[in-house]
């Protein structure tokens, strides 16, 4: 009998069903960015090219959502178009899942509430651009993203390009430490900031060898640790953002959304809106071209910690 199999919980894809139970690679991915990162139509282009960087490096892509009261594990075209096109499909992140899986509702899963799904669903990489991390001024108002403690509680592989310098990105780094959380940047030296090759900060660790990561994170396992292990991989240099320039649009946009009040869920999603205004979409072009990057990333550490597996 097959090991993986549709559930009351999960709705796998025909694919990736067939990957799971012949050991193959699967790589999940978020639909957050899909329904509130990226405009409509470049949303369901981005979604495809996607999925398609991960085919490109031999794994198969399993974009997560939440639909009819289940986790969708690998949506069809369909889905990937409605995520991009319905209005009001809720962002929703951990807490929220059980709620929307109650009601029988839809919901666009964040990096923490796709890792959740993977975990259940037994896929062992995740990857998506950036991640959600300790915000500014967090000192006062507390405002550290559900993605952070997530990567304590689910067995996932994470592949991203580090977390936008929206977030204070060093006390985001002294989180994940405090927090046990493994963190390896691929290729590089330092923490990288999204649109930016590098935060400023260092990473604790570099490693240039797929299966050398595919090792460490065994090692995490075999350890006994259901947490995550963090993998960052910087944006390609000719779509990379010079630090100073974003820097200055951050701040403009941190006062902004500070006079307007804008506080909880929303604020992840408004400073990006403002920055791509700024930056007269610069920012959405090196958006799409990171999502792609790290999904290849991911897709190839994934046939890595299979191929260890064998
Ligand atoms: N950062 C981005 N793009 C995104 C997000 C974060 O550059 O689309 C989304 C991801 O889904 C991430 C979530 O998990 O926002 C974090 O939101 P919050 O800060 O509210 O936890
Ligand atoms: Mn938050």
């Amino acid at each position: 009998m097959s090991k993986y199999t549709n559930t009351e919980l999960l709705q796998y894809s025909e694919e990736v069903l067939d990957a799971l139970n012949s050991g193959k690679p699967v790589v999940a991915l978020e639909s957050t960015v899909i329904a509130h990162g990226l405009p409509y139509p470049e949303n369901v282009a981005t979604a495809m090219k996607i999925e398609q960087a991960v085919r490109n490096e031999g794994a198969v892509p399993a974009t997560v959502g939440i639909e009819n009261g289940k986790f969708v594990i690998g949506m069809t075209e369909q889905d990937i178009d409605r995520f991009a096109s319905v209005k009001g499909i809720p962002k929703t992140t951990s807490r929220d899942i059980p709620v929307i899986l109650a009601r029988r509702g839809m919901g666009a899963t964040t990096v923490a509430s796709s890792i959740v799904a993977a975990d259940q669903a037994g896929v062992a990489f995740f990857a998506s651009a950036g991640i959600g991390g300790v915000h500014r001024g967090a000192q006062k108002s507390m405002d550290i993203s559900a993605d952070l403690i997530q990567f304590t509680r689910s067995k996932v592989a994470v592949v991203c390009a580090g977390a936008k310098s929206i977030l204070d990105l060093g006390l985001t780094l002294e989180y994940l430490e405090t927090q046990c959380v493994p963190l390896i940047a691929w290729q590089s030296d330092d923490f990288p900031a999204f649109y930016c090759e590098s935060s400023g900060y260092r990473s604790p660790h570099r490693m240039d060898d797929a299966l050398e990561v595919a090792s460490a994170i065994e090692h995490h396992w075999r350890l006994g640790n259901n947490s995550a292990v963090l993998i960052t991989a910087p944006i390609d240099k000719e779509n990379a953002i010079d630090r100073d320039e974003v820097e200055e649009i951050i701040q403009a946009a941190a006062r902004q959304a500070e006079r307007e009040g804008i506080r909880g869920p929303g604020a992840t999603p408004y400073l990006m809106r403002a920055v791509a205004q700024a930056t007269q979409g610069r920012t959405v072009k090196a958006n799409m071209s990171v999502l792609i990057s790290n999904a290849a990333v991911g897709a190839r550490l994934a046939v890595a910690h299979a191929e260890f597996l064998r």
